[in-house]
């Protein structure tokens, strides 16, 4: 290994690389850095829908394997269908299913889903999709809500993310938030063992083995799996909830991730100074992986098991969930490891289309599903499972552990999961997917489509080309690239406030001087565009990175995160509100795509998932679009996502025309014919000052303010075709404070979807601030101190009605003030760095809440 500065380095061309004729609704948080250019980025992307979305936003590789390469950019756009923009200070969250559904918890966030989202979403380049959705757990009060659901590694997730984001500031500012979210599963801690328990199904694996053992006859083990519902006498008996839901389990997945949260709120109370902190939670740590080893760990098996609550019973069979510990770290020795590969045969858990989630000798093993539920676990091949088992792989294989677990053995199995996220010859990727039959398992029609509860661009980036992140100012790579690649490129992948590339070019003969760049044999890797470190081989990489990574990943943190003032999560409740005067109605009683499609913060194009209104089978050439805000603001522009299938034999296409109207009835923006409309894509319309109605058009002015509370937009239609539109934006600067309009919070929410829970949404939006009814609260999110740094500050409620109202910070504390008619109420408050959650619940009466205000000290 070798470095040189001797290569000249490239001419940075900065990352407004593009072609695509769209305008962006807002600009890049990192568009200050440069990059190099060695890729052509349009031709990746040019056939999935928002292609600028992807130049501004993923990282780009270029590798020989086909499937991977097409694999990896699908995979990316199921991300983007999954980034849910909930509303103002609120930010992004991502989903696991693609509609909302009852069992999910706050804006549709679903705990057991919600770690992968965060190390796979790490990799792109806007950090606050992943940065919203951390606080929607350690501020935003998800598990507070719903009550502890689903199982997950939120923490360890939380922890990674800074790892590769450089952005310490803002992991140790989660660290309360973290504790609080650790100790609300005190609760399913037993006594006796000191190990945590939850049934298999809220470790989110239905039909799991446990339940076969104790959901027959007499709490015994199933014998037969169809028992025609005959009673146990007359030899039936079997209790099939039990065997679906699973008895409450000690399971080795769940103490793994508990183990590892606790040692990083340890790592992370260290980085703040505080030992005993730290000390407390990583011999906690120390203790509860000793009891896992001592009680989860089968020495028959010579592997990690399940043991059911209580009675101890020994669930005695290999299930994959017993090759996540070491994916936390915990089983990394040469006992566990012979174990491990002992699990790894063709009787075991390899199978055609990734490994099995039973081991295949086990008598419950099933390797075709024996029920249309979609989800069992004793036998089918899940992209969840196997992402965590490649990350298992990959951590043995990268530090020479094993002579079964190779990089040529991880390979075999990254290979097949690869191979696995297709249908039809196409990439797709659904719940669940049979272990020796080409074909997904878990594939409901409008529900399943682009599943995300599994990682792909983690494990190509992590496992595959071996870039493992880390605080501080040292870069290493353990590619497990195969030997016999000669070539490769990684171009805009972000890592400590930079964008890094990576170009591995056997004899430099593949990545050309001249247009793409200049590279030279062998694998050289640039920041920001300008070469660092070059070796002459692809082996191990440690290497110091040629920049600040604290200030530069602090820069980055500090840009500011534009916010979308038209979604509402609980639309069509309350406000924002879109309404349209048509809806495709075609039995006269159900309206199929509904306005508030447009703003429920949910944004793709296909023709099924849907997701969209449209004014097909309208009687008038044109579809007429309300938008109502809480309160009047400024705003320069309005981002329409137009949907066009008629690609797919549909009849909606671009509009012919588009015109604008602000409150007043001005003509904001006017264009007929709407020439630069790009179907299937976010249309970014600046608005331009007022003309008379009727005239062709407005020359947009990006720098023309509007100020109004009321938008109406009308889309005529080409000859022959409709108009849809599946999401209406406009984006504005952040609100920094001090003050914050009550009016522009959320007023409750569901709990899950329309099936779900709903909670607080008892509020009116009226006189320019909030009358809170019965049950009501409205929520503030990312409420800062000036500084934006934590501390004591003054909180003013300016309000008023008869009533009293509890005011939460983050979901932790509360105050009471109370109003006889209209008042400031200032209580004094911590606030934690940066953004936070301030909630005001209606205790008693009918109180109204203008605004807050907040001032430091
Ligand atoms: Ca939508
Ligand atoms: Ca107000």
């Amino acid at each position: 290994m070798r470095s040189t500065s001797t290569v000249v380095a490239l001419i940075a061309l900065g990352t407004g690389v593009t072609n695509a004729t769209v305008s962006r609704p807002y600009p890049p948080a990192d568009s200050y850095l440069q990059t190099t250019n060695f890729l052509n980025h349009s031709s990746y992307v040019q056939d999935l829908d928002d292609p600028q979305w992807y130049l501004d936003n993923i990282p780009f590789i270029d590798v020989p394997d086909q499937s991977m390469s097409d694999v990896y950019y699908y995979r990316t756009s199921v991300i983007k269908r999954h980034l849910k923009w909930v509303a103002e200070g609120q930010g992004w969250v991502s989903t696991e299913f693609i509609h909302p559904v009852s069992w999910s918890s706050k804006f549709q966030s679903t705990p057991d889903s919600a770690p992968h989202h965060v190390v796979e979403l790490r990799w792109l380049r806007d950090l606050n999709y992943v940065k919203n959705h951390i606080q929607q757990y350690t501020r935003g009060g998800v598990e507070k809500l719903s009550g502890v659901t689903f199982t997950h590694y939120m923490h360890q997730a939380i922890y990674e993310h800074a790892q590769s984001t450089g952005d310490i500031d803002f992991l140790t500012s989660q660290l309360d938030g973290m504790i609080a979210m650790y100790e609300l599963w005190d609760k399913l801690r037993d006594n006796t063992t000191g190990l945590y328990h939850r049934t298999p199904l809220q470790d989110a694996q239905e039909y799991s083995l446990p339940g076969f053992l104790v959901g027959g006859p007499s709490g015994g083990a199933m014998h037969e799996w169809d028992d025609f519902g005959l009673s146990a006498s007359q030899g039936g008996g079997n209790n099939y909830g039990l065997i679906w839901s699973g008895p409450e389990t000690y399971r080795p997945s769940m103490n793994a991730y508990m183990v590892a949260g606790a040692r990083v709120i340890g790592q992370i109370a260290a980085m703040v100074g505080n030992n005993s902190l730290s000390h407390t939670w990583s011999q906690y740590a120390g203790d509860l992986q000793t009891k896992m080893e001592n009680m989860l760990y089968s020495q028959e098996l010579n592997f990690w098991i399940d043991v059911v609550e209580h009675t101890n019973l020994r669930c005695e069979g290999r299930e994959l969930i017993g090759t996540y510990p070491y994916r936390f770290g915990i089983g990394m020795n040469e006992t566990y490891i012979r174990g491990l590969e002992a699990s790894l045969t063709q009787e075991g858990f390899l199978s055609e289309f990734g490994p099995t989630t039973l081991e295949q000798t086990n008598s419950y093993f099933t390797a075709l599903k024996n029920t249309t539920y979609c989800c069992v676990w004793n036998g089918q091949s899940w992209p969840f499972s196997t992402s965590v088992y490649l990350d298992t792989l990959a951590r043995i294989a990268r530090n020479g552990l094993s002579s079964i677990i190779t990089p040529a053995f991880f390979n075999q199995e990254m290979t097949k999961y690869t191979l696995t996220n297709y249908k039809d010859g196409v990439p797709y990727t659904a719940e669940s997917h049979y272990p020796s039959v080409d074909g997904w398992s878990g594939d409901t029609g409008n529900h399943s489509e682009h599943y995300l509860h599994s990682t792909y661009l983690n494990n190509i980036f992590t496992d595959f080309f071996g870039i493992v992140p880390d605080f501080g100012d040292t870069l290493v790579l353990q590619p497990l690239v195969p030997s016999n690649w000669s070539h490769f490129a990684i171009e805009n992948l972000p890592y400590h406030g930079s964008l890094l590339s990576f170009v591995w070019d056997q004899d430099g003969s593949h990545y050309k001087t001249g247009t793409y760049g200049n590279s030279s044999a062998g694998f050289s890797i640039f920041s920001n565009g300008t070469l660092f470190h070059h070796q002459p081989t692809l082996c191990a990489v440690n290497v110091t990175l040629p920049f600040n990574t604290t200030q530069a990943a602090a820069t980055l943190a500090s840009q500011p995160e534009w916010q979308n003032i038209v979604a509402n999560p609980n639309s069509p409740y309350n406000l924002p509100r879109i309404t349209a005067t048509d809806c495709l109605n075609l039995n006269g009683d159900f309206c199929a795509f509904p306005a508030w499609k447009m703003n429920d913060g949910l944004l793709w194009y296909d023709t099924t998932p849907d997701n969209r209104w449209t004014n097909n089978q309208s009687q008038y050439p044109y579809g007429t679009i309300n938008i109502t805000l809480p309160r009047p603001r400024k705003m320069n522009a309005i981002s329409l996502a137009i949907f066009d299938d008629t690609d797919r034999g549909g009849v909606a296409a671009c509009p012919a025309g588009v015109k604008v109207v602000n409150g007043k009835g001005e003509v904001v923006a006017y264009k007929n014919p709407w020439t630069d409309c790009v179907g299937n894509a976010l249309n970014t319309i600046s608005f331009a000052a007022p003309m008379a109605n009727g005239t062709n058009t407005t020359t947009p002015d990006t720098g023309y303010t509007v100020e109004t509370g009321f938008l109406q937009v009308v889309l005529s239609d080409k000859l022959r075709y409709t108009t849809a539109v599946t999401e209406i934006q406009i984006w504005v600067p952040p609100n920094t404070g001090p003050r914050y309009e009550a009016e522009d919070g959320v007023i409750g929410t569901f709990i899950g979807s329309y099936e779900g829970k709903a909670t607080g949404l008892n509020g009116t939006i009226e006189n320019g601030g909030v009358t809170l009814h019965a049950g009501a609260w409205v929520e503030l999110s990312d409420v800062r101190r000036a500084d934006g740094g934590a501390g004591k500050a003054q909180l003013t409620i300016i309000g008023g009605g008869n009533g009293t109202v509890e005011v939460q910070m983050n979901w932790l504390t509360n105050t009471t003030v109370s109003f006889q008619g209209p008042a400031n109420k200032t209580i004094e408050v911590e606030m934690w760095r940066g953004g936070n959650w301030v909630d005001l619940l209606q205790t008693s009466g009918t109180p109204f809440v203008d605004a807050v205000v907040v001032s430091d000290g």
